[in-house]
């Protein structure tokens, strides 16, 4: 019997060390620097986590010049055979996209360019049949219609929505949990973005579990939601617990270190 690739089957993964830069990483609120060391800690226990969920995975030399250049989801899009390299929206993070374009050329017999507006891969969410595009301070209009129109090209349906203002990205406010099911906060669902999926709510005060990551059979998760993985856990969604502590200090979750995908 086969069965078909799902949109969270993955046996590849593109990730960055941290530059000691990253100490100076954007943030919107100042909450204290991560340190070097925690940052290093927490992206090695990650890449662990995805070793042990099936998925071989690459590791890129760090950045000094891009403070932000460990968070390599933001720079592109990779798909089943092909990538795109796109126009970060923050100024200090732009030649993070053209860093990283020749390790997808290595790997990708496609890599297209994103040559108009500006999106963060922070706010793609890649679904079973829709791949949402959020518009926000990083992406704007222009950006969501130019991927669009590369999406198109890989036989893949764009869908330009909003991202609720003062949220950094779309997915810092949903994943998704399988094919069907979107963990969300209830200020995202509330605009009512995920019609036709399941939605699953975070408990309140536990908005920053959305940013969670399903990788092959299991879910990774901050660990600094236990309300959130218990609720998942009872659903029968296998939890992975992951410190997050340092990232979290520049705004960054689970999605935002790796670029995930299935090729050889
Ligand atoms: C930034 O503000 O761009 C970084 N400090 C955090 C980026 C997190 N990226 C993501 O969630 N996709």
């Amino acid at each position: 019997m086969t069965r078909t690739t799902r949109v969270f089957d993955f046996n590849r993964a593109l990730v960055r060390l941290p530059a000691r830069s990253v100490v100076n990483g954007l943030r919107a609120v100042e909450c204290g620097a991560p340190r070097f060391e925690g940052v290093l800690a927490e992206q090695a226990a990650y890449v662990a986590a995805l070793e042990a969920a099936g998925v071989g995975v690459d590791v890129l030399p760090a950045l000094e010049a891009f403070p932000d250049s460990v968070f390599v989801e933001d720079a592109a899009l990779v798909f089943e055979g092909a990538a795109i390299v796109l126009r970060p929206g923050a100024e200090s993070r732009r030649g993070e996209a053209e860093a990283i374009a020749p390790a997808l050329g290595e790997r990708f017999e496609h890599v297209v360019r994103l040559t108009q507006g500006n999106v963060d891969g922070g706010d793609v969410l890649a679904a079973a049949g829709k791949v949402f595009i959020g518009q926000s301070a990083r992406t704007n209009a222009e950006g969501a219609r130019a991927l669009c129109g590369l999406l198109d090209q890989l036989g893949l349906h764009g869908a330009p929505v909003a991202t609720p203002e003062g949220v950094l990205h779309f997915k810092s406010d949903c994943s998704l949990l399988d094919e069907e099911t979107i963990l969300a906060t209830a200020r995202l669902a509330a605009s009512g973005v995920f019609e036709g999926f399941r939605v699953v709510l975070t408990p309140e005060g536990e908005e920053g579990a959305a940013n969670a990551l399903r990788v092959n059979e299991r879910v990774l998760m901050s660990d600094a939601f236990p309300r959130t993985a218990e609720m998942l856990n009872a659903l029968g969604y296998a939890i992975v617990p992951l410190a997050t502590h340092e990232i979290a200090k520049i705004d960054a979750g689970l999605s935002c270190m790796s670029l995930r995908w299935r090729g050889r």
